[in-house]
């Protein structure tokens, strides 16, 4: 039986995380963390404060409860890192390397998640491969490079077993995300309940990867479970499930919302951003390797959010 130390439980990814992994491993073996405490969280099994810039803090905990593995998710996302490249590089950087050095230390499973962010303007935009050019022309897709090497490297030198994937936008009804450049994908769907309006800061005609939550959370534990021996990549394997700009999910939206609207007001930030990543990313290395599959396309996405969120907005 496995027992996991997550960092940023409580974010987009490791709220919805934390409640998977319970039901897979049981309560006791999943060791939320967070900047901040949860009392609700804490109710559910055990919750301790880590900052994840402090690597005592860290060791503390994971030799404390004897982890196996650590499951790093603390970051900042795109947007917020243009706006603080100096804070996003101590975050992300100091503490995948705090993360890490806990795992070689304690001889821990690893897990931590790349990007889209990764790639950048010279990447090759359609059918993005596997192994190709990564020059990220963002403080973000900077630090997801160097994270996706130095979990290489400590695979390689310490034998640490370190394993990834390259995670596009993310779509859930639970926790919104914060500061990244996807985010309009998921504020389409609350805003189509709340006011069937939605004005869009991505330009029409941007593509991107998405994908919906559930696909995102088995892939990780599929990831995580995978045969040592078939893992050619290891780290920052490309996952996706749907490529879609704007208009796809007004359309998607409208199937059920017949008036919902769509317009644009385009923030040149986060466009510059989005126009710098990939329209579509080519998961096959997964597919081979680990038998990744997602099961949500745009259609079967969008009706259960708009469902999820109809009760939940009510
Ligand atoms: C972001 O937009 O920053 C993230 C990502 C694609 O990594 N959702």
């Amino acid at each position: 039986m496995k027992k996991i130390l997550i960092t940023g439980a409580l974010g987009q990814i490791g709220s919805e995380l934390i409640t998977k992994l319970r039901t897979e491993y049981g309560e006791s073996n999943i060791v939320a963390t967070d900047i901040r405490f949860s009392e609700e969280e804490a109710q559910k099994g055990p919750f301790e404060v880590v900052d994840v810039t402090n690597p005592d803090r860290i060791y503390q905990v994971a030799k404390a409860h004897q982890v196996d593995t650590i499951m790093h998710l603390a970051a900042l996302l795109s947007a917020t890192a243009e706006k603080m490249p100096k804070t996003a590089w101590d975050i992300n950087m100091g503490g995948l390397m705090n993360a890490l050095e806990v795992a070689r230390e304690l001889n821990l499973q690893f897990f931590t998640p790349s990007s889209i962010g990764a790639f950048g303007p010279s990447t090759p935009k359609d059918s993005t491969p596997q192994d190709t050019l990564q020059r990220p022309t963002t403080m973000y897709g900077v630090n997801k490079v160097a994270g996706e090497l130095l979990c290489d490297y400590y695979f390689q030198r310490f034998g640490v077993d370190t394993r990834g994937v390259r995670f596009p936008g993310l779509i859930s009804y639970v926790t919104p995300p914060g500061g990244g450049t996807t985010d309009y994908a998921v504020e389409i769907y609350y805003e189509a309940i709340k006011s069937k309006a939605y004005t869009s800061y991505i330009a029409e005609g941007t593509y991107m990867d998405m994908m919906y939550m559930p696909d995102a959370l088995h892939a990780i534990v599929q990831l995580m479970e995978a045969d040592p021996a078939k893992l050619e990549h290891r780290n920052a394997f490309n996952i996706s499930a749907i490529s879609a700009e704007p208009m796809d999910f007004a359309k998607a939206i409208q199937r059920h919302i017949p008036d919902f609207k769509l317009s644009f007001h385009v923030d040149p930030v986060r466009q510059k951003i989005a126009d710098s990543w990939p329209n579509s990313i080519d998961s096959s290395a997964a597919e081979a390797e680990w038998g990744f599959k997602a099961k949500y396309d745009i259609d079967a996405m969008t009706k259960e959010m708009l469902d999820r969120l109809e009760l939940k907005l009510k």
